[in-house]
């Protein structure tokens, strides 16, 4: 099993690049933004705690995200691997990560982390909320407090893997296929070295 970790700012297109991975690496897509969305749109008492905290560009609380995750990982035990998408967003969350993989014998094999600058992200993220209907989209002021809670509590997530030696720059900004070939080549060095010390 190989686990990948996809991680950035929002917008910076780790939903984008997800979709066309999974297809080529016949990973298992676990997206806590698309989780919650899911429980928004069903009205669950989970989807409408979480809305107040994604309109206001705010994490939602850590135990609401791990419970979805464990949920989700124990659905999916055959799965070939785990592409991550939008998920560990906090020390916490790496850290409930990590246990719940070792639970299965498994473990983060690399996390990807794309670099776009702050104006770019903007510039993407108002772009979409022009079609996307995501309440979190369409204002300027709750798109920079996302990016502002990125730098506050998601940034340690990679201070966290890093002490593991797992972290892998990415430029973000280009074509979506050429980001995409910069992630396979490191997603395919990673993965024969994984086979080879198997
Ligand atoms: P998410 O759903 O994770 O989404 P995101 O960060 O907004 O975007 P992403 O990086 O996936 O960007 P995308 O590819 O779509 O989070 C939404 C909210 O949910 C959070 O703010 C938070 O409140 C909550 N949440 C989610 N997970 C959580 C967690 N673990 N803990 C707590 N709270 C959590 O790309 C964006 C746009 O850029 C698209 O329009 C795309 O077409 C465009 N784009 C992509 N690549 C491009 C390229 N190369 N060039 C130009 N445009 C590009």
């Amino acid at each position: 099993m190989f686990n990948i970790i996809l991680f950035g700012p929002p917008g910076s297109g780790k939903g984008t690049q997800s979709e066309k991975l999974i297809l080529q690496y016949g990973l298992k897509h676990l997206s806590t933004g698309d989780l919650l969305r899911t429980e928004i749109a069903s009205q669950t008492p989970l989807g409408l705690e979480a809305k107040n905290f994604m309109d206001k560009g705010q994490l939602v609380p850590d135990e609401v995200v791990i419970g979805m995750i464990s949920t989700a990982l124990d659905a999916n035990s055959k799965a070939n691997g785990f592409l991550f998408d939008g998920f560990p967003r906090t020390k916490a969350q790496s850290e409930a990560l990590d246990k719940l993989l070792k639970l299965k014998q498994t473990e983060i094999g690399v996390v990807l982390s794309l670099q776009v600058s702050e104006e770019e992200l903007v510039k993407r993220l108002l772009n979409r909320g022009l079609t996307s209907g995501r309440t979190d989209d369409n204002n300027e002021e709750v798109i920079r407090e996302r990016i502002a809670e990125y730098h506050r509590k998601t940034s340690a997530v990679a201070d966290h893997y890093q002490t593991f030696e797992k972290v892998v720059a990415i430029p973000g900004e280009g074509s979506v296929d050429e980001i995409f070939e910069s992630l396979s080549a490191e997603i395919d060095h990673r993965m024969s070295a994984h086979t080879t010390f198997r």
